[in-house]
């Protein structure tokens, strides 16, 4: 199986965390996307990373979708639980981190434009999502080692990629000192081997 990914692209990056996690092993091709001959457009009509290219040529996006792939593809334990009530909880979990991390996306790249052409609103529209979305997540998680059912799962990857994700775009919002459950989360999740084999890195 083949993915098409972004260095520093949190949803690749849950992808590519699963993978390890799950001892799965990838062909990891990575793309720039500013490209036009980029590939990704023929496999994902959106042209957004991550894709999962399948051995029969078919695709698999986005990363909720192949996340799912994966942990069902490969035996051991499973990081989206198969309870019905434990898996909304997981699931909740990588919407709002997900979401954060959408908002983060958005407003930097509205910071990325020409001076003239940003819209300030549309700047702290999308950081405003992103501080109401911490300050749950950061209230979810206190007294807590993982997010769900004190277990090691899909919800606790999720919120690590946007974490990352955040420390790399996004240090000036001191998210570790305003939100310590969070800092106190991500200094555990840091420690795991799939978080150092994927560390976003400066570009
Ligand atoms: N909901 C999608 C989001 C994917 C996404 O936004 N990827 C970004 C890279 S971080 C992308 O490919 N952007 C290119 C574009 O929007 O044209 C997922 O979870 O996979």
């Amino acid at each position: 199986m083949k993915l098409l990914y972004t260095l520093n692209s949190p949803y690749a990056r849950k992808v590519r965390i699963v993978a390890l996690e799950k001892h799965i092993e990838l062909d990891l091709q990575e793309v720039v996307l500013a490209d036009p001959d980029c590939i990704v457009k023929n496999h994902n009509p959106l042209g957004k990373v991550p894709v999962l290219i399948l051995a029969d040529g078919d695709s698999v996006y986005d990363s909720r979708v192949i996340v799912e792939y994966l942990d069902n593809h490969a035996p051991g334990t499973h990081l989206i639980p198969t309870d019905s009530s434990s898996k909304i909880r997981v699931r909740r979990w990588e919407a709002l981190a997900d979401g954060v991390c959408d908002a983060a996306v958005s407003a930097m790249l509205e910071q990325r434009k020409p001076a003239e052409r940003q819209l300030q609103a549309n700047i702290d529209k999308q950081l405003e999502k992103v501080t109401r979305g911490l300050e749950v997540l950061n209230l979810d998680i206190t007294k807590k080692k993982w997010c769900v059912n004190e277990t090691f799962s899909l919800a606790d990857i999720a919120l690590g990629c946007t974490l990352g994700y955040l420390d790399l775009r996004f240090k000036h919002l001191n998210w570790q000192d305003n939100y310590p459950n969070l800092a106190k989360h991500y200094s555990l999740l840091v420690k795991r081997p799939s978080f150092k084999a994927t560390m976003p890195v400066v570009s």
